[in-house]
């Protein structure tokens, strides 16, 4: 990738997108273009095929998604499949259309079996049944990883796919339904801060652990792969640590200075019992994250603070 190639990061106001355009600046890309979804609707065909005719980009991160917690995921079941089948689809045919030169689609850890062995290795896709909660999701990330080598291996595209694990950071979503449980955390514990409350209230058992990776982190290791790799094989990315969400709960309560006490909900659903990635092949290729987990979070409560009228 040269530094006056042209780059179409597709969902650039999201979490993961606005870190991509952040790293790519960062490192002197000087030619990173953008479509608000009000300016393009990547679910749709005619638009998505007018505007790669019209913009001409050598490379492309897809990053565009429908995305959210657990609670989302099964409750917007039919959107969670249909919208993303689109964005991938659109995208991903016209790239071909028009001879991008190498694409970069990002799937996520739940593509994997919900009872697969851990770590979760690449090889481990396909190999048992999904966790009922993000099905819909999940099938449409797999989708994303079967379009990437279908038309690598009919058509010579240098399509490649990421798997990132649970990630968080500047310009997530904060809604106490939606989200993710690290952001639901965070607003939870401040918000019971502010108000002098007695407890929060956190979902499930606290007992499922999960993998976190700052989305800074994963955009650097998207465009080092951007950059250096040219495999057909997807690659996990993550921290190959985890904690359980007891311990997760525990670490942003002390992050923000909540005093009170947790309160388990246990007909909120688990989910996965674990996700942790595999990440040999990515250490092995050369990058490794850099921000702990206990640092993230620090910086990212300092960024809900920052930013806390745009998030709330
Ligand atoms: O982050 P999360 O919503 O998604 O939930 P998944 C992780 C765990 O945290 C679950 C618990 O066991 C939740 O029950 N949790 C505790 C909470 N308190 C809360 C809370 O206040 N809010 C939320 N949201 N969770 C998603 C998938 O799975 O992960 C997506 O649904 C995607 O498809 C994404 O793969 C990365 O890790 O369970």
């Amino acid at each position: 990738m040269r530094k006056q190639d042209k780059i179409y990061v597709a969902g650039h106001r999201g979490m993961v997108g606005s870190a991509l355009v952040r790293s790519l600046q960062a490192k002197g890309y000087q030619q990173v273009i953008t479509r608000t979804s009000s300016e393009l609707d990547l679910r749709n065909q005619a638009a998505v095929a007018d505007f790669f005719a019209d913009e001409k980009p050598d490379y492309v991160f897809l990053a565009a998604a429908k995305v959210g917690g657990i609670w989302a995921n099964n409750t917007y079941r039919a959107d969670f499949l249909y919208d993303n089948l689109l964005i991938e689809a659109n995208i991903i045919h016209s790239a071909y259309q028009n001879r991008v030169e190498k694409l970069l689609f990002l799937g996520s850890s739940c593509i994997y079996p919900k009872l697969a062995p851990q770590p979760l290795k690449e090889e481990y896709l396909l190999s048992g049944y999904l966790e009922a909660t993000n099905e819909p999701y999940a099938i449409a990330k797999i989708t994303g990883i079967k379009l990437c080598e279908a038309y690598r291996s009919q058509y010579g595209c240098n399509f490649i796919s990421a798997m990132p694990t649970n990630l968080y950071g500047p310009n997530d979503n904060y809604d106490l339904q939606g989200s993710h449980v690290l952001p639901a955390l965070i607003r939870k514990f401040h918000e019971a801060k502010i108000s002098n409350q007695p407890f929060v209230e956190v979902w499930g058992t606290g007992s499922p652990r999960r993998e976190f990776l700052h989305a800074d982190d994963l955009a650097d290791a998207c465009v080092f792969l951007m950059e250096t790799y040219n495999d057909e094989l997807f690659v996990n990315i993550g921290t190959g640590e985890d904690v359980t969400i007891r311990e997760l709960a525990e670490l942003v309560k002390e992050t923000v200075g909540f005093e009170g006490e947790l309160r388990w909900n246990t007909d909120k659903p688990d989910g996965t019992p674990r996700k942790l990635m595999d990440v040999s092949r990515l250490h092995t290729l050369g990058w490794q994250h850099q921000t702990d987990l206990k640092t993230g979070i620090t910086t990212t409560y300092q960024d809900f603070l920052n930013h806390q009228e745009v998030y709330v």
